[in-house]
């Protein structure tokens, strides 16, 4: 069979589209496509929702994939190794309760399995906006990255989702977003991102999983953007509370659809 050029493209742009008009409702779209939020994805679809995963970039794994300054490795405690052992990725125990892996297997393992979970990964997306109703989110205003890399006057587009999770990273975009927008109604002790302190692993792999929670009605926070909402210190490259705060963020909000 001779390949016909026009057909290929044809194709691509057909099945986008449907994708792509897909993603435009869902029950928990994504921000983010680094470790907690790839993990969120993962548990979200495993449990049957309709989940898309938006990616500035035009790789996922965020801060993953470098390790620490670059040397391609990570270390894990305990109980993030355990949730490794679940995706199958390969840990070695490095000193008494240390592990350590290759990102790069992390990143791409994780990433295969929350495609193959079901989610929909969109990358080369930025959020830009949000929608709000009635004072709740309401979903995400979404524009191409090279739109915005470009500072092209290009209008966005709305993509309508129950649940938001904001996991940004250190940026923290959604919530900055949604502080720009809404003052100091936020849910921090002081209504606003409190910022992000000094490094102090210990403190900041606890604090992550603690504040995994709703910041606005409808929007959740999860990995490094836990910490830099709420005060706390960031951490290195120590990856086992990214990838517990993305499984803690999907288990709340499945509660949650399941109880709406
Ligand atoms: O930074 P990132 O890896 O966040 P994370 O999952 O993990 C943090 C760690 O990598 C590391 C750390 C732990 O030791 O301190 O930093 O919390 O991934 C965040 C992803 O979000 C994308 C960004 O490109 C990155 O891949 N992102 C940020 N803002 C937007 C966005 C946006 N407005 N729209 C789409 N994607």
């Amino acid at each position: 069979m001779a390949l016909d050029d026009v057909k290929i493209s044809e194709i691509i742009v057909k099945t986008y589209s449907e994708k792509l008009l897909k993603v435009l409702n869902t029950d928990v779209a994504i921000v983010g496509g680094g470790p907690a939020g790839l993990c969120a994805a993962y548990y979200l679809a495993k449990a049957g929702r309709k989940v898309v995963l938006f990616e500035r970039k035009l790789s996922l794994g965020g801060g993953m994939w470098g390790g620490g300054i670059m040397f391609n490795q990570i270390v894990l405690q305990e109980e993030g190794k355990q949730i490794l052992d679940e995706f199958g990725v390969n840990t070695t125990r490095a000193e008494s309760d240390y592990y350590a892996c290759d990102s790069v297997e992390a990143v791409t393992t994780i990433a295969s399995a929350a495609c193959k979970a079901g989610a929909t990964i969109m990358n080369l997306f930025s959020i830009e906006d949000v929608m709000i109703r009635d004072d709740v989110v309401d979903g995400l205003v979404i524009n191409w990255s090279s739109v915005e890399i470009a500072g092209l006057h290009v209008d966005p587009i709305t993509a309508r989702s129950r649940f938001v999770i904001d996991a940004t990273g250190h940026a923290c975009e959604v919530a900055r977003i949604i502080e720009r927008k809404v003052g100091t109604d936020l849910l921090t002790p002081t209504g606003k991102v409190l910022g992000e302190r000094a490094m102090w692993a210990d403190r900041a792999e606890r604090l992550t999983l603690e504040n995994t929670k709703e910041i606005y009605p409808n929007v959740y926070v999860a990995g490094m953007a836990c910490n830099a909402v709420f005060g706390g210190p960031r951490m290195g490259p120590i990856f086992g509370g990214m990838l517990l705060s993305g499984k803690r963020v999907a288990e709340i909000i499945s509660e949650r659809l399941d109880k709406s």
